[in-house]
């Protein structure tokens, strides 16, 4: 997992700009002169899809940082397969891009395409989620947030969601987890595991536990399976706003008050997980910052001219509880 030496705690801030076709092959970047530099330089990004409306504005963030920075971006949108994002890397190193970026789908199964680019002398930049690699030296660095801590810190916030719902008696937790085998599904659950190692051995328990895959879609079925299979929930604990959203549905159907009857924790802090949140049906977002396109691009350019960076630029983010969701509405970026 992320080798997590120093990091350096860099606040990511911009506006996101426009909205993106979600399932575009490689865009065509256009060419333009890097700002402050003579030569141009070309960045190849392989995103993981466009599963999550996290991923749309992370996307939205890249694509806009990059035209403001002058770069000449080859983009590709992988659908979050494995093997669409090796080939695109692939298809960067043959182009001779200065520099690749991508944020890989799974952890695992990249140390050969890897290999691959350091042979080819382009430098890597992993962004959001991290890779397992024998080798330290196939990426420069990872810009992106701490999933352990994530985990954490939805553990602490479901603590504060008991008390202010005056919850007696046991938490029987629903757990919808992320891609299987993607880093921030691996870290969140064991970061929410550690509290309730903690402070929960005898309170709290995960009845049930299965991927949504970060999507809508796969939240909906799967809390419905649940609800079939264990219909005395009380919390759910939603690695992703798009899959609480689709858990509220099946929530719904079921006849149960999402918010009240069954308590929500999510992660990500989407716009419409604000919504949901301002409506009493999220009960706590854990904020992870899609934002990282100016950030991204900043090392992008030392790492072109030659310059050295942290192994790991983390990303500023907050928590919310359900009284500070109007409040925050006006102001979200994403
Ligand atoms: C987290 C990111 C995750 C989001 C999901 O950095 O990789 O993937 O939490 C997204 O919404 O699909």
């Amino acid at each position: 997992m992320l080798n997590r030496r120093n990091f350096l705690t860099a606040a990511v801030g911009v506006a996101a700009a426009g909205t993106l076709a979600a399932c575009a092959k490689e865009d065509k970047g256009s060419t333009g002169t890097s700002s402050g530099g003579s030569k141009t330089i070309t960045l190849g990004f392989s995103q993981v899809g466009s599963e999550s409306g996290w991923r749309s504005a992370n996307t939205d963030s890249v694509k806009a940082a990059a035209k403001e920075a002058g770069y000449n971006l080859k983009f590709s949108d992988a659908q979050q397969k494995q093997e669409n994002q090796i080939s695109a890397i692939r298809s960067y190193i043959a182009q001779k891009v200065d520099v690749i970026a991508f944020s890989p789908v799974v952890v695992t199964g990249w140390d050969a395409v890897l290999k691959e680019a350091k042979a080819a002398k382009i430098p890597v930049v992993l962004t959001d989620r991290s890779v397992e690699t024998s080798d330290d030296s196939l990426y420069v660095t990872l810009v992106g947030s701490d999933f352990t801590d994530e985990g954490r810190r939805a553990g602490k916030i479901l603590e504060k969601v008991l008390e202010k719902a005056g919850h007696k008696g046991p938490v029987k937790i629903a757990q919808l987890e992320g891609t299987t085998g993607a880093a921030p599904a691996i870290e969140r659950a064991k970061g929410f595991k550690e509290v309730m190692d903690a402070d929960h051995k005898d309170d709290w328990k995960i009845v049930v536990s299965q991927t949504g895959d970060f999507t809508r879609a796969g939240g909906k079925q799967v809390m419905a399976a649940f609800l079939q299979s264990n219909p005395d929930i009380n919390v759910l604990f939603a690695h992703n706003d798009d899959m609480a959203i689709g858990a509220i549905q099946s929530i719904e159907a079921a006849g149960k008050k999402p918010g009240k009857d069954i308590l929500i924790v999510s992660i990500d802090g989407v716009k419409d997980g604000f919504v949901a949140m301002s409506e009493g049906k999220i009960n706590a977002i854990v904020e992870c910052n899609p934002l990282l396109g100016p950030q991204l691009m900043e090392v992008v350019k030392t790492v072109h001219d030659g310059g050295s960076v942290e192994r790991w630029i983390k990303t500023k983010e907050g928590d919310f509880m359900q009284d500070q969701a109007k409040a925050a509405l006006p102001t979200r970026k994403y």
